[in-house]
């Protein structure tokens, strides 16, 4: 497994994780694929990660699939279609959507095909305003994976969502934003210390409310009210057990700022 391709950092309770193969734009082979999902378990067992950035490294974020892994130009028979989201893309949204701690994604360039998904699938995506979103399956005859079918409609209704993912046209970042589909956009020179603001900022609440949240939200999806109340009741058991509750309250009863564990 080639390691480098993706590069990892730790500053303090955030695990920087940024796609590191910037002459193909950061578009994922099936072992940088692994690799994510790998860093994505290690995340989730490492309780000094407490939130996660996910970034790229050059010009873009990511371009989606390596096409040329999809269809060796050599001729060579490629791995079948259904292997590759089966065994790269589902995992990945899988495993970012149950890793109960926040994640960020600073999209510094464009994102297209899985890329944009992956993005999609995080917390917070806070994007370059030069960035741009492609949901660039159609312009190659396939249809959205990677959670767009899922994400796209539930953030954007569907009438943006046949737009991006039946016309395939790129999405400036500014409009990315005034729809709803993402967190916010920063010039890109401030989208390093923006992005890194906020994980900074989330890695130090309390993490297992996140993490709850995160849970209720990932359900609320195909529940109904009764359902989702009944999954609040339950949750809020847990989130009510934490050290950082107590912490919550007693700061506030003793009028000072909590110092918020994670636990
Ligand atoms: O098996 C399966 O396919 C199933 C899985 C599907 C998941 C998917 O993600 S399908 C969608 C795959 N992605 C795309 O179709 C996007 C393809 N890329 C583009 O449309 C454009 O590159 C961008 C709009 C993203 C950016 O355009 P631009 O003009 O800024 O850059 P460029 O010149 O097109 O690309 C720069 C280089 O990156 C270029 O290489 P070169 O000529 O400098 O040697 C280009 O070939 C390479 N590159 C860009 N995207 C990919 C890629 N190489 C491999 N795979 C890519 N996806």
């Amino acid at each position: 497994m080639n390691e480098s391709a993706i590069l990892k950092r730790r500053t303090g309770f955030v695990l920087e994780l940024t796609l590191n193969r910037p002459d193909v734009l950061n578009s994922f082979d099936r072992p940088m694929a692994k690799l994510l999902q790998k860093h994505l378990d290690d995340a989730r067992e490492d309780n000094n990660v407490r939130a996660l950035l996910l970034t790229g490294a050059g010009r873009a974020f990511c371009a989606g699939q390596d096409l040329a892994e999809a269809m060796p130009p050599d001729g060579s028979t490629p791995p079948p279609i259904e292997d590759i989201v089966a065994e790269s893309y589902n995992p990945i949204i899988r495993k970012l959507r149950a890793l109960e701690k926040p994640v960020v994604c600073a999209v510094n360039g464009v994102a297209a095909g899985a890329g944009a998904n992956i993005a999609l699938a995080c917390d917070f995506v806070i994007a370059s305003t030069k960035a741009s979103f492609i949901q660039a399956f159609c312009n190659i005859g396939l249809i959205p994976d990677s959670g767009g079918t899922y994400f796209l409609p539930r953030l954007v209704g569907l009438a943006r969502a046949n737009e991006l993912a039946m016309l395939g046209g790129k999405l400036p970042a500014e409009e990315a934003c005034r729809i709803g589909l993402i967190y916010s956009a920063s010039e890109p020179e401030e989208l390093v210390a923006d992005a890194g603001a906020l994980a900074e900022r989330l890695a130090n609440m309390p993490t297992k409310a996140l993490g709850l949240i995160k849970r209720a939200f990932n359900a609320s999806m195909n529940n109904d009210l009764e359902s989702q109340l009944e999954l609040e009741r339950k949750l809020q058991a847990e989130a009510g057990a934490s050290e950082d509750y107590a912490e919550g309250v007693n700061a506030f009863q003793e009028k000072r700022k909590p110092l918020f564990s994670g636990k």
